[in-house]
């Protein structure tokens, strides 16, 4: 017999963020496209403290029977240590449920309490819904990993490091990506809650998972933004959405986007097993 939902169940708990304005994006250094700082206003919100995590969307799964894209299609992109920098791979039979492929499935489980990985961006918008919230806007996101720190790579400064001398987020150690020293603990994901969170008590600000954000992108939103906005949802259509953060993969040769002003963009069908999503509302 099986037994009925507890829908209440496998919620991340939630931050409460006030009303306020922040500056985003800066007027030198990086991508054009995280040009020029301007000035955002935004209503309240809130938004998961943590990543989705594995326990959290096989929950959803058994309650609903939903497929995501990377089942659909057959196959995800996945990278592992020892591939060429951007060698990422079409793997047959990669899923959330085995991100680096079934024949890997077992020897490279993930453990229940890591992000969620190999999910679209139209999976995260539909797990979202079923917990009656929705993606952040690529706004709403900034400004909450940001917990008040204005104009800084990470949320503590521009250094990876933190004040302790510790490494603050996961991300890639290493030339190449033939091998990582794990300087911060770990190759691929970690738990969602390894790192100290921002000082709004939100885990994975950046590094761990690529976060899926509602947005659309627009390689000149910033520009037309310039002179302030108010609660900017990106633009009414394009290509691609947007993801922020970086993730364990990034390294300061390849992908060196790990942080606060990059702006990651992937086709909304596309799964990755370094891209993971949380929840708004
Ligand atoms: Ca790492």
């Amino acid at each position: 017999m099986v037994e009925p939902p507890t829908p209440t169940a496998r919620q991340s708990p939630m931050i409460q963020i006030a009303a306020g304005s922040f500056v985003m994006g800066r007027d030198s250094g990086g991508h054009p496209d995280q040009r020029p700082a301007h000035q955002v206003t935004l209503s309240a919100f809130s938004i998961d403290a943590t990543l989705v995590t594995v326990a959290d969307f096989r929950h959803f799964v058994e309650q609903t029977g939903y497929r995501t894209s990377a089942e659909i299609v057959g196959f995800g992109m996945t990278a592992v240590e020892g591939m060429d920098d951007w060698e990422w791979k079409k793997t047959q039979g990669a899923s959330w449920r085995a991100p680096r492929g079934a024949h890997r499935a077992v020897a490279m489980a993930q453990a229940d309490d890591e992000p969620v990985v190999m999910v679209s961006w139209i999976d995260a918008t539909s797990y979202c819904k079923h917990q009656d919230k929705r993606l952040p806007t690529e706004a709403e996101w900034e400004y909450a990993m940001r917990a008040g720190a204005e104009g800084t790579r990470f949320p503590w400064g521009d250094d990876p490091k933190r004040a302790d001398g510790r490494i603050g987020l996961n991300f890639w150690q290493g030339k190449t990506h033939h091998a990582d020293s794990r300087g911060d603990g770990y190759l691929y994901l970690s738990p969602v809650r390894a790192f100290p969170p921002n000082d709004w008590g939100i885990y994975d600000p950046v590094g761990n998972a690529w976060q899926w954000v509602d947005d659309w992108y627009g390689r000149d939103t910033y520009a037309q933004h310039a002179s302030g906005v108010s609660n900017p949802s990106g633009p009414e259509k394009g290509w691609a959405r947007v993801a922020r953060g970086g993730s364990w993969w990034c390294s300061k040769r390849s992908c060196s986007a790990y942080g606060l002003f990059a702006r990651g963009k992937s086709r909304p069908m596309s799964p990755f097993s370094n891209n993971s999503f949380r929840c708004a509302r």
